[in-house]
């Protein structure tokens, strides 16, 4: 249910979720407009995502439940998993600097994807449609 190609459409608390994650206000802005697609692809409990924006293309494999590493568009490093809990993908990142932990979800409400992201305290949210 997942699986198609996701445009942000919209972001909500997207740039303080940022500065507390300590990107600088020039990244920030850059990162504001960052045309972020991404491509789901779903088979049993394997993942294939297509990553792309204006900073770069990534492919992304990974297995519900089994940790692996990722490197944020500015370059932290994080090694977390996805877990499904009903309808959503619940997924706990741990940041290789600092050992704090970055959880986000993905979810479908209303045919559009929403992701949702907190790290020390502050949520925020992107809203992707097909
Ligand atoms: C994926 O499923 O797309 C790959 C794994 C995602 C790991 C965590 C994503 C957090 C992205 C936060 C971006 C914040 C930039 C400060």
């Amino acid at each position: 249910a997942f699986n198609g190609t996701w445009k942000v459409d919209r972001s909500e608390n997207y740039d303080r979720f940022m500065e507390q994650m300590g990107i600088n206000v020039m990244k920030r802005k850059l990162a504001e407009h960052d045309n972020l697609k991404i491509t789901i692809e779903q088979t049993g409990d394997k993942f294939h995502i297509k990553e792309s924006s204006t900073f770069r293309t990534k492919d992304i494999d990974f297995t519900l439940g089994l940790p692996f590493d990722y490197s944020l568009a500015d370059g932290t490093e994080v090694s977390g998993t996805w877990e499904m809990d009903g309808d959503m993908l619940k997924g706990k990142f741990t940041r290789k600097d600092n050992n704090k932990v970055l959880t986000t979800t993905r979810a479908l409400v209303g045919g559009e994807l929403v992701q949702t992201y907190n790290y020390e305290g502050v949520d925020a949210k992107r809203i992707f449609k097909k």
